[in-house]
C-alpha cells in the first residue's frame, strides 16, 4: 500500500485544489487529505467546517481519506500516517521557490519524498484567499469551488 498525504489549510478547499487530489489518488494507492490547523492563523472556516468542505468536495473521489492534521511537524504527521510522499500542487515558480526547502527539510526530518504537480492551467490563479476576496466583493465564484463550498460562502 503506497499512500500519500495532500496537506493544506483548505480555507475554503476550491477547485485547484480538488483537482490536485484527484490526480494524486490516480498515483497512490490511498491519500490523507490533512486538513492543517495553525493557532496563530484566524480562518473564514473553523477547522470542522473546512474537514467538511474538503470531505463533501472530496466524496466521490476514491481513496481518499480527509482528516485533521493536527499541530507540528507534517513531516511527523506523514511519518505517523505511513505515506511516502507528499503531494503539493505548484502554481507557479514563486510556489516552487517557497516549496523546495520545505520538501528538503522534510526528506532530512523523517525521509519523506515531496511529489510536486503542476496544477490544471484552469486553476493557476486560484488561491483560498482570492476566492475568499472576490465573492466577499460580490464577484462570482461559482466556477471555481466545489458546491458544497459555494453554499457555504453564502450570497
Ligand atoms: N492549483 C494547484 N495547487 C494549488 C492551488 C491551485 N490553484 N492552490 C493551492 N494549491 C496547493 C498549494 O500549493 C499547497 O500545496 C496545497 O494546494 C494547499 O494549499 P493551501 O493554501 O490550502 O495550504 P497552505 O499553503 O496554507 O499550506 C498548509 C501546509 C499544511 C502545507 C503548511 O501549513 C505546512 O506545511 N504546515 C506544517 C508545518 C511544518 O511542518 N513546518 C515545517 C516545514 S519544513
Amino acid at each position: 500500500m503506497r499512500r500519500a498525504v495532500c496537506p493544506g489549510s483548505f480555507d475554503p478547499v476550491h477547485l485547484g485544489h480538488v483537482e490536485v487530489v484527484e490526480r494524486a489518488a490516480a498515483l497512490f494507492d490511498e491519500v490523507v487529505v490533512a486538513v492543517s490547523t495553525n493557532p496563530h492563523k484566524r480562518y473564514r472556516f473553523d477547522r470542522e467546517e473546512r474537514l467538511e468542505l474538503v470531505r463533501r468536495s472530496l466524496a466521490g473521489v476514491r481513496g481518499v481519506v480527509v482528516e485533521p492534521m493536527g499541530e507540528g511537524l507534517l513531516a511527523e504527521y506523514a511519518a505517523r500516517r505511513g505515506a511516502v510522499a507528499l503531494v503539493k500542487g505548484l502554481r507557479s515558480g514563486e510556489d516552487y521557490a517557497y516549496e523546495v526547502p520545505m520538501a528538503t527539510m522534510n526528506r532530512h526530518l523523517t525521509g519523506v519524498e515531496t511529489v510536486f504537480l503542476p496544477g490544471d492551467p484552469r486553476y493557476l490563479h486560484l488561491s483560498s484567499t482570492l476566492v475568499k476576496e472576490v465573492h466577499g466583493l460580490g464577484g462570482d465564484v461559482a466556477p471555481f469551488v466545489p458546491a458544497p463550498v459555494l453554499a457555504a460562502l453564502g450570497r
